[in-house]
């Protein structure tokens, strides 16, 4: 018995040391990178039969330890695959996901293995990296033959030290890819969006110096105009370090001393900087030297707090003119797979006069996020939390947990996020107000400079819309989803009959609203599916929200129609959700000007906010 209980703990102990991958740098564009990136052998492996033995053993778990079929040290229960032959297998391109480049993957969920080789000639005393910007879901990664360890979440970064693991010439990667959906997981088996799976976003090896700048913030501090609160973090043996901080253009120069575990805060005084704002986006270089490592990074510097029922951009009221976003390139279709992709979706949020978009319903890619902060957009930035979740199981509420934290760790120093949101249309219970409330409590002690929300449901009484959901109380804005004249509610013309009781005194930013409209479908304003019918949608609940006396904002639901395999309709949606204002073909529908010209009308009633002094 006591041998028995060793062995588990020994085999736990063992996966769960080996399993988990650490946090990741700051600012991974800005290091000395050998993109990976490209073509990489694919084998699909629907019975994981390259992970489990034939008794249904993992080959991971040997009493060995080592780990992996693909481990040179032979672990107990290896067997030879020879069927599983990376040379003479296909390829897929890295970034991207599976299911838009191959037809028959197209529905697949289950298991891809990926295998990349590379050479590199290490050098003695650097530290390198593997850093992938994204894999979903869940993802085992394998460097010549070793377990590196495994990550869950399909929307993160993750990354492995592999100093001691790189070869000297050809290095071989393998990543087993499993995007098989799970009650318990983050988000659970039901969506409203395609589960790609894939390693989709960028993977890069990184050489660093021995003791380099693991983590920095340089951002103003709550609500306060005149100072930077920052901190810098150091990671490897020499910690206490003399660290600089410049903000060139700002004439910033400061010196700190990182303690004995490479950590140091700072405070610095500022005045007659240019804040940035959708309408002046102003990035400033910003420059970290430490004495064995440098980062540059361009940042902006503003405020966003609330007061009574206004949000406050650099101190003065601003309107939330926004368009919801998902992480897809329509025309491929799939996930966005290069920086022209992300721009392409930004560029029309700019064309409809956006200066807000929500980033639903996953952290999106870190190039948005500096795309957004460049090209003046406020950012909703949001973790899967979406539906149904097991509110009550313990692991569940730990991966959200680590989504929320990790999303803050890529976005903290980009000025364009100006909201967190912890979650999607979260059915009230005792349970998910623990869950959720949990969460807003973790993102408010990770980062207070910024405002919370989550996209909440309503219920009805006849024609009055309660908006109370008790997590409101918590909440800096009051936000929810509401589909009158959609999935409620009749047709376009019986929006304005309806009216909101909202409980809280807060700003009003309404995350969803909209109906399906096959582009190039004409008929009258009755006639679902049609540009008309969504059209009237459009101006009728304009007529709805300009009764809500604190709305502030809104994100209309969505920009680019998106695959859903909810959505089957043979004649009009095709397994298209169709609420986009431009079809997946790049067509603008009738509803993108209205939305346009309320967005237009809405700019005359808040004024651009020149730089502040
Ligand atoms: C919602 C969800 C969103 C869906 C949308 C719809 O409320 O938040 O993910 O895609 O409705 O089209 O039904």
């Amino acid at each position: 018995m006591i041998n028995r209980t060793i062995c588990i703990l020994l085999l736990l102990g063992l996966t769960g040391l080996k399993t988990f991958s650490q946090d990741v740098i700051q600012n991974i564009g800005a290091r000395k990178n050998l993109s990976l990136n490209g073509r990489w052998n694919y084998i699909p492996d629907p019975y994981e039969n390259g992970y489990y033995d034939y008794r249904r053993a993992p080959f991971d778990a040997s009493a060995s330890g080592k780990g992996g079929y693909y481990d040179d040290a032979q672990p107990v229960n290896k067997q030879e695959l020879v069927e599983y032959d990376f040379d003479h297998s296909p390829t897929l391109a890295v970034p991207g996901d599976w299911n838009s480049q191959v037809e028959s993957l197209k529905l697949y969920e289950g298991t891809v293995w990926y295998r990349r080789q590379f050479n590199i000639k290490p050098v003695s005393g650097k530290r390198y990296i593997i850093y992938f910007g994204a894999a979903n879901y869940e993802a085992h990664v394998y460097l010549n033959g070793k377990k590196l360890g495994m990550h869950k979440g399909g929307f993160t970064a993750f990354q492995f030290e592999v100093t001691d693991k790189l070869k000297d010439g050809s290095n071989s990667l393998v990543v087993k890819v499993d995007n098989t959906r799970k009650q318990d997981e983050v988000p659970t088996i039901n969506t409203d969006w395609w589960n790609y799976g894939g390693i989709t976003r960028d993977v890069y090896l990184s050489e660093l110096p021995e003791t380099f700048i693991d983590n920095y913030q340089v951002q103003l501090g709550k609500s306060n105009m005149r100072q930077i609160d920052g901190f810098v973090k150091l990671n490897g043996k020499n910690k206490a370090q003399s660290v600089a901080i410049k903000v060139a253009d700002a004439g910033i120069s400061l010196s700190v001393k990182t303690d004995t575990a490479g950590y140091a805060s700072f405070k610095i005084p500022v005045k007659g900087l240019k804040y940035w704002s959708p309408e002046s986006p102003f990035l400033y270089h910003v420059s970290i030297h430490s004495e064995s490592d440098d980062v540059d990074d361009k940042i902006g510097f503003r405020t966003i707090q609330t007061k009574g029922k206004d949000i406050l951009l650099n101190g003065k009221s601003v309107f939330l003119r926004g368009i919801s976003i998902h992480d897809e390139n329509p025309m491929i279709p799939g996930r966005p797979r290069s920086e022209a992709d992300l721009r392409m979706l930004l560029t029309w949020a700019k064309e409809l006069n956006c200066n807000y978009v929500r980033l639903a319903h996953y952290p999106h890619n870190e190039k948005m996020l500096r795309l957004a902060d460049e090209m003046g957009l406020m950012v909703w930035a949001e973790i899967p939390v979406y539906w149904t979740i097991s509110w009550e199981n313990k692991d569940t509420y730990i991966n959200a947990q680590k989504q929320l934290t990790d999303l803050i760790n890529l976005g903290r120093n980009r000025s364009s996020i100006v909201i967190w949101s912890v979650g999607n249309e979260t059915p009230i219970s005792e349970p998910r107000n623990k869950f959720m409330g949990a969460l807003i409590d973790k993102t408010k002690a990770t980062d207070d400079t910024r405002l919370v929300a989550a996209a909440l449901e309503l219920h009805r009484e006849g024609h009055t819309v309660h908006v109370d959901d008790v997590l409101g109380e918590k909440l800096d804005l009051v936000s929810f989803n509401q589909y009158a004249g959609w999935y409620w509610g009749g047709t376009p013309k019986d929006i304005p009959t309806y009216h909101f009781e909202i409980k809280y005194q807060k700003p009003v930013v309404i995350s969803e609203m909209g109906g399906d409209a096959l582009a190039g479908f004409h008929a009258d304003e009755n006639t679902r599916w049609s540009e008309e019918y969504q059209e009237a949608l459009y101006l009728n609940q304009f007529k709805l929200l300009n009764t809500v006396d604190a709305l502030r904002g809104m994100s209309p639901w969505i920009l680019v129609d998106f695959k859903s395999p909810r959505r089957p309709h043979p004649i009009y949606q095709n397994f298209w959700n169709r609420k986009g204002l431009i079809s997946e073909t790049g067509q603008k529908k009738k509803a993108f000007f209205a939305l346009k010209n309320f967005y237009n009308e809405k700019q005359k009633q808040y004024p651009a906010i020149t730089a502040a002094k």
